[in-house]
């Protein structure tokens, strides 16, 4: 095929994007009445603050764009299944960033998010899917329930054969692009590995308890044929507005945000959702039917796993921005769950941030707290530089940072440069429990699964699963900040880039 005959991967993921929430829209209809609800959230906040030039800023997306899903979130069992996830994401442009370890949050599971790295691709669509892997060995061996799992998993296939031929042919393709009239077989047979399936269970009543009674999220990982996306979440420009505007249409929502509190200028994310719903499930009546006809599904029940999100993102911070945040709400969390005066939650977490994390965007760069993107407004500077004349390359501003950087932010007084907060992309560990949390029902305190607690994440292994290396989302930071550096250098006629 010729050059042209080839989809970009930014459209093709817009093209998934959309395909999956219209899917998860018609396979729960409460999804579709958030999205209207965070819609009219969003136009009221921005027809009540037209004008006004910061919150502008964080709107320069059309109202269209606005509403389109930002992330997904899927669980698998095998790190075969992860492995194919991997090539199948490739496709669309999305690739793993940050590693998670969920078992600080008491689950048996790691996670990466699969999402664009480039500037530009971000900007185009910057939709990506939260994936966890199931990890066997912290759930304990005795009862059997590792076992049970495994074997369920083991005798189901996520992945159609069309769907594999044609990732293997996509492979050899320019890119490893996809041509257009491959397109839409492409995104069916995506689609259809991360759909519900019509609630037809790959296990037994039986077999679901068991693994239910040892972790509810095991039995969500092990009972199904599909690795249905329990969740999606579309933005907000007003998560608190929206939050009330659910609970006043009468859903059952988790209790609070997730994430730093309300702030002038947002950090990190904020997410909060409706509560996963019981929905019938159709178990088999014999073990292993997989493979047996439609009269195998007998038996009527429910699982409780699904529900629908929605996230208010805000600057991605710096390592010593991030552990400000760390130790802020540990100690915010610490005084909620002591909590002898009364305030609420989110009060205690209001408080804990007030005066101790910086709250306008000047001190937030001054000292170092986020990632920002860098401008030349066109005013020249009056002010003598340093010495730039010998220094070249990339490595210009990682060798001569401190100095570099105290020059930028005279600049940025000056009104030679702007500075604008780089948009988080990626996810929070704490928030991703509190949200799992919510939408699980508890495991039994009598059958902690966590066999061996606390012994920390192992990303070599996420990593071995998905055959490669994960990206550090904080060098991805870096990278755009430093890049959008060099260019004002080079624009301000101070060095070649
Ligand atoms: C993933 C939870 C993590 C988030 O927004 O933090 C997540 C899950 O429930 O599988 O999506
Ligand atoms: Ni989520």
């Amino acid at each position: 095929p010729d050059a042209e005959s080839y989809v970009h991967a930014d459209d093709l993921r817009t093209a998934f994007a959309m395909a999956m929430s219209q899917m998860y829209r018609n396979e729960v209809p409460l999804y579709g009445d958030l999205v209207r609800i965070v819609q009219g959230v969003s136009q009221a906040a921005l027809s009540a603050s037209s004008g006004n030039a910061q919150f502008n800023s964080k709107t320069s997306d059309s109202p269209e764009r606005l509403s389109l899903e930002r992330h997904g979130a899927i669980r698998l069992g095998l790190p075969s299944e992860l492995r194919t996830v991997r090539r199948m994401f490739a496709v669309l442009g999305m690739y793993p960033v940050g590693y998670y370890d969920l078992s600080v949050a008491g689950l048996p599971m790691h996670a990466t998010c699969f999402r664009p790295i480039t500037p530009e691709s971000l900007a185009r669509n910057p939709f990506r899917i939260f994936t966890t892997l199931l990890r066997p060995e912290l759930v304990k061996a005795e009862g059997g329930a590792r076992d049970l799992a495994l074997q369920l998993l083991s005798r189901r296939t996520l992945f159609s054969s069309e769907l594999l031929s044609m990732l293997d042919i996509t492979e050899q393709q320019q890119q490893g692009r996809l041509c257009a009239d491959q397109t839409e077989v492409f995104i069916r047979e995506a689609l259809r590995t991360f759909s519900w399936a019509s609630g037809v269970a790959a296990s037994t009543i039986d077999e679901y308890a068991r693994l239910r009674s040892e972790h509810p999220v095991l039995a969500d990982i092990a009972c199904f044929r599909t690795a249905h996306i329990n969740h999606l979440t579309p933005r907000t420009l007003d998560i608190d507005a929206a939050q009330a505007a659910m609970v006043a249409e009468g859903m059952a929502v988790k209790e609070r945000v997730e994430g730093p509190p309300r702030r002038q200028c947002p950090i990190l994310l904020r997410q909060t959702s409706f509560l996963a719903l019981d929905e019938p499930v159709h178990f088999l009546s014999e073990q292993g039917g997989l493979t047996s006809g439609e009269e195998n599904l007998l038996v009527k029940g429910s699982h409780c796993a699904r529900f629908g999100e929605i996230e208010e993102r805000g600057a991605a911070v710096t390592a010593a921005g991030r552990r400000l945040y760390d130790e802020l709400l540990a100690e915010a969390t610490g005084t909620a769950r002591s909590n002898k005066d009364g305030r609420t939650h989110d009060e205690i977490l209001f408080d804990t941030f007030r005066d101790r994390y910086p709250d306008d965007l000047r001190e937030l760069c001054r000292q170092n707290l986020i990632f920002c993107r860098y401008r030349c407004t066109g005013k020249q500077p009056t002010r003598t530089s340093p010495d730039f004349a010998a220094l070249l390359g990339q490595d210009v501003i990682d060798r001569h940072e401190e100095t570099i950087m105290s020059w930028v932010h005279c600049l940025v007084d000056d009104g030679v440069l702007v500075a604008e907060p780089i948009t988080y992309e990626d996810f929070l560990p704490f928030s991703a429990a509190g949200i799992f949390q919510s939408n699980l029902q508890k495991a039994s305190p009598t059958t902690v699964s966590l066999s061996r607690g606390g012994e920390g994440g192992d990303q070599s292994s996420l990593e071995g699963a998905l055959g490669c290396a994960i990206t550090d989302p904080d060098a991805l930071y870096a990278r755009a900040q430093r890049y959008s550096l060099l260019k004002c250098l080079q624009d301000l006629g101070l060095a070649r880039v």
